[in-house]
């Protein structure tokens, strides 16, 4: 797609979006399309645009100049519709069959263009469903070892890896980040979220001076290691999901920061399926903590393995890397547990369970089990070490 539509920015509408879908060539001329405004994230506006004759569909996504979860007292930056666009295309270049092919992006306008996914669910919704996703952490493993070794040192020319790392300076929205994930809620902020019920809780742990240090570095290490081109915000809401097909969508957050990030966040937030389900259902969860951690460590191994760099080769240095990235990421997961259970911006895993008891329960076992995370994150870096620290704090909040 070459044309280019310089136009000043301004919110579009339902009929401004399908004008530009017309204006680009999307469709045939004079098909009869219609268009949903059909975001529910927190940040952007997402129309859907279809043809209902051929059953072709586009999504244009605009970003606008103020968070949308709080209003316009909270502005903005629009320079993240263009650091989406572009991430999009980095990672399309190593994964394509794991994220949304794109159209068209223009900066001025703050829109993206792109592969219409709706045959597909967001991953968040249908595991609260109950559907099945049998392929989904096989590819969330695929896709975190791909973009991982792809933008890294380990395989980038150094020029062009810190090239990169200066196009995605993204300091607003990392700032989010910083503030929601790793300070707010470890601090009587007004960010923070919770029901009554939890303020025992909550109260316990801004007073929990070990804790906070060890967020404290995490946060610090969110801020200043630039490993890899992160996604940013990989939550199972930033996830498409069908029986057969992954795509991962949002990356307006992505930034070069710590590799265990975006692994944390996909842990963490299968991590909210388990505390929310009962323990038979619980397993099939588990089985996706398994094969994420799993593919990744072999599909990562495997790309290093390829790579030619000689200090790469050093006997230990792999297994130093990914053990490094295993303990971050369930630092990054503890804090995003936290994070989701009493700070700004929830999730419907644990928000839309009806009993009050029953969320009550929850809510409390994801506050224990991130913070055991953020704690015990350097006491063993393998699978197995990981399982015991999640059962034995939903063991401990069965008895108490
Ligand atoms: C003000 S933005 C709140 C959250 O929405 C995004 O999905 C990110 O997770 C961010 O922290
Ligand atoms: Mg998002």
């Amino acid at each position: 797609m070459s044309e280019t539509i310089q136009q000043t920015y301004q919110p579009l509408t339902e009929g401004s979006a399908i004008a530009l879908a017309n204006r680009l060539g999307l469709f045939e001329e004079g098909s009869a399309l219609t268009c949903n405004e059909i975001g529910d994230g927190n940040l952007n506006y997402v129309f859907h645009i279809k043809d209902h004759k051929t059953n072709k569909g586009i999504i244009i996504k605009q970003a606008l100049p103020y968070a949308k979860v709080v209003g316009e007292s909270w502005p903005l930056t629009l320079k993240r519709a263009v650091i989406e666009a572009n991430a999009l295309k980095i990672f399309a270049s190593f994964c394509p069959e794991l994220v949304p092919e794109v159209y068209y992006s223009d900066e001025q306008l703050a829109v993206t263009v792109m592969e219409d996914l709706s045959h597909l669910d967001i991953a968040r919704s249908g595991l609260i469903e109950g559907k099945k996703f049998p392929q989904l952490s096989k590819h969330i493993g695929e896709y975190l070892a791909k973009t991982f070794f792809y933008t890294s040192d380990y395989y980038l020319d150094p020029g062009k890896k810190k090239e990169f790392a200066k196009q995605f300076t993204n300091p607003e929205l990392c700032k989010i980040t910083e503030d929601l994930v790793f300070t707010d809620p470890f601090f009587d902020a007004d960010t923070n979220d919770f029901e009554n019920f939890l303020t025992e809780e909550v109260e316990r742990l801004w007073k929990d001076e070990e804790l906070k240090l060890e967020a404290a570095k995490l946060k610090k290490s969110f801020m200043t290691e630039q490993e890899v081109l992160l996604h940013g915000d990989l939550h199972t809401g930033s996830i498409f999901a069908g029986s057969t097909e992954t795509k991962v969508i949002d990356p307006e957050f992505a930034f070069y920061g710590p590799a265990g990030f975006d692994l944390g966040q996909y842990l963490a937030n299968l991590l909210f399926q388990i505390v929310s389900r009962d323990e038979e259902s619980r397993e099939e969860i588990y089985s996706h903590l398994e094969e994420v951690w799993t593919v990744f460590n072999r599909e990562f191994s495997r790309l290093w393995e390829e790579g030619n760099e000689a200090y790469c080769k050093t006997t230990g240095y792999l297994q130093y890397v990914l053990d490094k990235t295993y303990s971050d990421s369930l630092g990054f997961a503890g804090c995003e547990l936290i994070r989701r259970t009493i700070g700004l911006s929830h999730v419907k895993d644990l928000d839309g369970i009806p009993s009050e008891n029953d969320r009550f329960a929850a809510k409390k076992t994801a506050i224990q089990l991130g913070r055991a995370l953020i704690l015990e994150r350097k006491s063993g870096t393998q699978f197995d070490r990981f399982i015991q620290i999640v059962k034995s704090r939903l063991q401990a909040a069965s008895l108490s």
